[in-house]
């Protein structure tokens, strides 16, 4: 039995087949993380969904900020972007189970077992993983509340508050766990959320720097997160792994072997330009 992670698919299924072929991968033997973003931009955003669900007790997922969007098309009729490639789920005869799946996926795995916790885009500075798990849980319990997912969904985006709070109450508490989770890239020291630039290390704005850089409460702890392509797979933090390395903009999709860290990786076609 091996536990493999990967990284973000964003609908593309090709590499995913190819990486889970050299490893001679079995759903009934082996398990597959998957680092959120599951689906969006890519090609077959559609097929991907499915074959993870088809895994069974085989997948363990998070999810990112665009599975999270996928959610909010669907069931509150969020209006799609225009490099969105979500409509053949939202039309699919199966759609409303995909989302139902989708929707029972956490913001955050945690294995003692193993030792090691995986989300989307990072786990802010200041959060142990006791505190880290306990307030994804909260967004977790409001997914699959099939009244609450719905309020909580139309009033989901949005930038503030950008500084955690434990007297942070309702959707304001939930969108900003929801943004550390999901959406993260650089914080302040104290943990106010930078969510304006999205590129390299470099395009911190002042006062701002990686989440991973600052001090952390989880600090030496393994913790797989992907969301960030532009760091091409590259995070030199003991425990930390990036797993993003850009499949869908025509880069590489990487698979981690959880107990040997070993990474392999496949090419991804260029994206066709939207
Ligand atoms: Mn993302």
């Amino acid at each position: 039995m091996t536990h493999y992670a990967v990284g973000d698919l964003q609908g593309c299924l090709e590499p995913l087949h190819c990486l889970l072929k050299r490893v001679d991968f079995s759903p009934s033997r082996d398990t597959l993380w998957v680092a959120g973003d599951m689906v969006n931009r890519g090609p077959q955003s559609l097929e991907t969904l499915r074959y993870l669900r088809g895994l069974g007790n085989a997948v363990v997922a998070v999810l990112g900020n665009h599975d999270l969007h996928l959610i909010a098309c669907a069931l509150v009729d969020e209006r799609q972007r225009r490099s969105d490639t979500l409509r053949p789920i939202l039309e699919a005869p199966d759609s409303a189970d995909l989302i139902d799946w989708l929707r029972m996926q956490p913001l955050m795995h945690d294995d003692r077992r193993l030792g090691f916790s995986m989300v989307h885009a990072g786990v802010p500075p200041q959060w142990s993983r006791e505190k880290a798990l306990k307030r994804a849980a909260e967004v977790q319990y409001v997914l699959r509340d099939q009244h609450a997912i719905t309020d909580f969904l139309r009033q989901m985006y949005g930038n503030l508050p950008a500084r955690w709070d434990k007297k942070l109450q309702g959707v304001e508490r939930l969108r900003l766990i929801t943004n550390y989770f999901t959406r993260m890239r650089f914080t302040h020291p104290d943990g106010t959320l930078d969510l304006t630039s999205k590129e390299g290390l470099d395009s911190a704005p002042e006062g701002f720097a990686p989440w991973f850089s600052h001090p952390r409460a989880m600090a030496g702890e393994r913790l797989i997160f992907g969301h960030w392509a532009a760091l091409e797979g590259q995070c030199e933090v003991p425990g930390l792994f990036a797993l993003d390395t850009g499949c869908v903009w025509g880069g590489r999709l990487t698979l981690l072997n959880l107990h040997s860290e070993e990474r392999l990786s496949c090419a991804c076609k260029p994206r066709e330009s939207a």
